[in-house]
């Protein structure tokens, strides 16, 4: 199951532009949950911290599926949380891999922005269409393109600036069974709306906890 959200996460009450200092209530992670200093195998199984899921895993068959308002509230907050956890990182810093092998922090602020487009698009094909298939992208490859490895991150705030704001807007204006539209991933089957807003307010606090996990371990 997901662990519960870190407390750096910050729930706007919508898209606003602050630099508000998010980052400030950091609490000391639990790197290995449970685990016992005694020479004999510890009574629990050791947990310990993956860096590619800070958050945990989105798991669809646990993920609550009704609580919209949470999930719309978490969405809204990304770009203030986003900017807040990349404060005053100098480019060497956003050139960073936040993990061994794994994308910068630079491609991460990229990705989301690639990544909420593509959910915006199919979210608004859903409403607008009877089950459609969508289209996937290889999201390593879309990384990997020079503008996604080396822009400004400034380009990618700004879009998720704006996009948020509308997409926030579209998600509140859902009502009843509009939830239950969705769209057919060709890979993963289907997908209702009340599972891509999960899925997607999971996906803002997993990528954004990876820029503020590296920042601890780096001491930034
Ligand atoms: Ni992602």
């Amino acid at each position: 199951m997901c662990r519960g959200p870190l407390q750096f996460w910050r729930t706007a009450p919508a898209c606003r532009s602050s630099t508000a200092p998010a980052l400030s209530a950091f609490s000391t992670p639990v790197y290995l949950a449970g685990m016992s200093t005694a020479t004999a195998a510890p009574a629990t199984p050791v947990t310990e911290f993956d860096p590619r899921y800070p958050v945990g895993r989105f798991r669809r068959a646990e993920a609550n599926l009704t609580d919209h308002p949470t999930h719309i509230a978490t969405i809204a907050a990304l770009p203030e949380n986003l900017r807040a956890a990349i404060d005053r990182l100098s480019d060497a810093q956003l050139d960073t891999p936040y993990r061994e092998g794994g994308w910068t922090v630079r491609q991460l602020v990229h990705h989301l922005a690639d990544s909420h487009v593509n959910s915006y698009v199919r979210m608004r094909l859903a409403l607008t269409e009877d089950w459609p298939t969508i289209k996937p992208y290889d999201e390593k490859l879309w990384a990997d393109l020079s503008d996604a490895r080396t822009a400004p991150i400034d380009l990618s705030l700004q879009i998720l600036e704006g996009l948020h704001a509308r997409w926030v807007l579209l998600l509140r204006s859902l009502q009843g069974d509009q939830w239950q539209r969705g769209y057919v991933h060709p890979e993963n089957g289907r997908q209702t709306l009340a599972e891509a807003a999960a899925l997607y307010a999971w996906h803002c606090r997993h990528h954004v906890a990876h820029i503020t996990e590296l920042r601890k371990r780096s001491g930034w």
